[in-house]
């Protein structure tokens, strides 16, 4: 299933900014437990750049990656065109490790640490990092569909107050629930833009295998669905990110393909796409 082709049939004006190209980084040592840095620093800093040129000219951004670290420039380029921001992380994982909390020193398990204002005196200098700048307030989050926390980042969760729904509370309250408390917390004061955030492994490894760091007790495909048809009515999604959908990590065709269509299922879902059907608003009458 390819994504753009049936976005078209969904009646979306779809424009494809084509891929970014990152720089060669040799001698990336890691700083301390933080690996690639220079690299991850400088992919970013590009994506940055192209995020903001998509929000500059009006679109809403949908952005492809790549692992989870790609959120820095993504949610950092949307919020040079839209200055105030909310966040909702759709993931099994929090992804708020500091460079110093970090227990992989992967990168996709820190990103959110760069981005929250209330981190910042937190995170240690590392090279091609520095043009980062915060923009993120802590209560400006949501969480939904966590599993999988480490002890320190569940300690940051707690201590800057971020709201959250892990697996339980989406089993507890059910998912409607879920976000129509998310949309009344981010909505709270004034409607912001939202940045979607979407990590292919909150769904069930069941449906999404092909990633790179599956939980077993994910969302339902149909739970995955439903945040994205509640987000697009809310007519605020401003930006999205799909992530950590990896081919190579299918072991089979099955795998492989079972996972992409739930990726473009995921983002048909957010630019409306229903699953009671939908037609053109321009639809010819009478039928043939
Ligand atoms: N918390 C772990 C770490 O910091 C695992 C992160 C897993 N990565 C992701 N993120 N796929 O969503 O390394
Ligand atoms: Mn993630
Ligand atoms: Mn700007
Ligand atoms: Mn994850």
């Amino acid at each position: 299933m390819s994504l753009i082709p049936l976005m078209y049939v969904d009646g979306c004006a779809v424009k494809d900014y084509g891929n970014v190209t990152f720089e060669e980084v040799s001698n990336d040592e890691p700083i301390g437990n933080v690996k690639s840095p220079r690299a991850v620093g400088s992919a970013n800093q590009r994506l940055s750049a192209a995020v903001h040129a998509v929000k500059n000219d009006g679109h809403t951004c949908v952005m492809l990656g790549g692992d989870h670290s790609l959120a820095i420039g993504s949610i950092q380029g949307h919020a040079a065109a839209k200055k105030d921001l909310s966040v909702v992380w759709v993931d099994a994982h929090a992804d708020i490790n500091t460079p110093l909390t970090s227990p992989t020193g992967n990168i996709h398990g820190q990103p959110m640490s760069y981005l929250i204002h209330e981190l910042h005196s937190k995170i240690p200098v590392l090279p091609n990092f520095s043009w980062i700048k915060p923009c993120v307030s802590a209560k400006d989050i949501v969480y939904i569909g966590l599993r999988d926390v480490d002890p320190e980042e569940h300690h940051i969760l707690t201590l800057l107050g971020i709201k959250g729904y892990s697996m339980t509370e989406v089993d507890r309250l059910g998912i409607s629930k879920v976000m129509e408390e998310t949309c009344d917390y981010i909505f709270s004061k004034v409607k912001k833009p939202i940045h979607l955030s979407y990590d292919i492994d909150a769904l069930d490894p069941s449906i999404s295998p092909a990633t790179g760091t599956p939980v077993v007790g994910g969302l339902t495909y149909r739970e995955g669905v439903y945040i994205t048809e509640h987000i697009c009515q809310t007519g605020m999604l401003s930006a999205m990110d799909m992530v950590e959908v990896n081919p190579k990590r299918g072991r089979t065709e099955d795998e492989i393909s079972s996972t992409v269509n739930a990726a473009v299922d995921l983002i048909r879902g957010c630019f409306g796409k229903l699953r009671e059907g939908n037609h053109p608003a321009d639809y010819k009458m009478p039928l043939p």
